[in-house]
């Protein structure tokens, strides 16, 4: 970063303190995870200058030859892994994918059947304070009480009595396996728009440890930086015959020049995760998931729907009189990374929840395995049962500095200025 720790010292000393904040702590956190240094060339390249406002070979700007190979390349790529029809690799975020698919199958004041918030939904789903939830009329469904996974039945019942005119599956914060093929029996009873928003296991369908939305959804959003293991962004997938309204509401509709360096970096992801390598990886996520799921049960921890069938699970902490809010920050201190998420039912405020959220797609991409994630699991069982003792937070720290010292990250990364 010689560039750039002349002209802005201030911005590289952040970078590299990140460099040092990933290395030096456990990335828990279910939607993030560590790129390759190839999906950051890309992404860091000089793509960025590029305007390219069209699609690949009708672009409305000269000179797009180059970004035409990426496009094309990100293109190609994405249809072989997700053995989909039509992809468009331009959205900016997984937010603006779901805008485009409203946009382009729905006019404002449509009906939309999805997935509460605090049941594991998220925001782009319809919530009040996003634009879904302000253009769109919302129904929700959600987990079953007792068991804390999906009713189908229940929701082919609220389908039938709202009659929605696309029903939304696909979460933040499920830990459950997803039944796409019964959610599109649902949509065909009511003569709905099918569309899975697969952000957060999108790696785990690429890796072949997840069924697939493809052949059941008219049209799957995803991003391309969670479980995938890519750069920030967004992507939709969909069946050829909505292929031409969903190009056109992702421009000239919502979008203006697609970002060719982001493009570039998912073509690299996508390669990526067309591998042997890969498909091993979105394996170990799942098994080191279940493995830290099954020592903090043996702990003693009540997991939402008692384990989890991917990459996350839920620790529900109300029997532990600890909130979301206060569990986050006591493991925080002790250099585990996780966050705060609302539980099915839950009456605490989002801001303060009684929940955490785990997820192992980043530790998993140092290479750890079985053993580490029981070390895990202990490490943090101890935090959650000691939050106001900073000798074992303390004693944890060194256990986590242990842990990434043995799986070193981002070696090729300078840390002196
Ligand atoms: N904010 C992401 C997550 O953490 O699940 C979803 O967009």
């Amino acid at each position: 970063m010689f560039a750039l720790d002349d002209v802005d010292p201030k911005i590289s000393g952040a970078i590299r303190d990140e460099i040092i904040r990933e290395r030096n702590n456990l990335q828990l956190i279910a939607s993030e995870n560590h790129a390759s240094m190839a999906v950051l060339e890309a992404q860091g390249s000089l793509f960025t200058n590029k305007y390219a406002e069209g699609y690949p070979h009708k672009r409305y700007y000269g000179g797009c030859e180059y970004v035409d190979v990426a496009e094309d390349l990100a293109i190609e790529r994405a249809r072989k892994l997700f053995k989909c029809e039509h992809v468009n690799v331009q959205p900016h975020a997984g937010s603006q994918a779901n805008m485009a698919v409203y946009f382009s199958a729905l006019k404002p004041g449509d009906r939309i059947l999805s997935m509460e918030l605090s049941h594991g939904g998220h925001l782009s789903h319809g919530s009040p304070v996003s634009f879904s939830g302000q253009l769109y009329d919302i129904s929700y469904y959600g987990v079953s009480r007792e068991t804390e996974v999906l009713d189908y039945s229940e929701v082919h019942a609220i389908a039938k009595k709202t009659n929605p005119d696309l029903v939304l599956c696909g979460y933040s914060a499920y830990p459950r396996t997803v039944d796409f093929k019964a959610f599109r029996e649902i949509a065909d009873e009511v003569d709905a728009v099918l569309m899975a928003d697969i952000a957060h296991i999108a790696g785990l369908i690429a890796g072949g440890v997840h069924p697939s939305s493809i052949p059941y959804a008219d049209y799957t959003t995803t991003t391309t930086h969670k479980t995938l293991r890519g750069p920030r962004g967004g992507m939709i997938m969909c069946k050829q015959e909505h292929a031409k309204a969903l190009d056109k509401a992702v421009f000239p509709g919502m979008q203006g020049g697609p970002f060719m360096h982001s493009i570039a970096a998912k073509a690299v992801c996508f390669k990526e995760a067309l591998t042997d390598e890969y498909r091993m990886y979105a394996k170990q996520i799942v098994i080191n998931a279940k493995r830290i799921a099954q020592v903090l049960m043996e702990e003693g921890f009540k997991l939402v729907s008692d384990g989890t069938d991917n990459h996350l699970m839920l620790v529900d902490l109300r029997e532990t009189g600890l909130t979301g809010k206060e569990a986050e920050a006591a493991l925080g201190e002790a250099g585990i990374t996780l966050n705060k998420n609302s539980i099915p039912f839950d009456e605490a405020k989002p801001w303060i929840t009684s929940g955490i959220r785990i997820g192992t797609p980043s530790v998993t991409t140092r290479g750890m395995g079985e053993e580490e994630m029981s070390e895990i699991g202990f490490l943090i069982s101890r935090v959650l049962k000691n939050t106001g003792d900073d000798k074992i937070k303390h004693e944890v720290r060194g256990g986590v500095a242990d842990l990434c010292s043995r799986f070193p990250l981002y070696n090729e990364l300078d840390t002196q200025q």
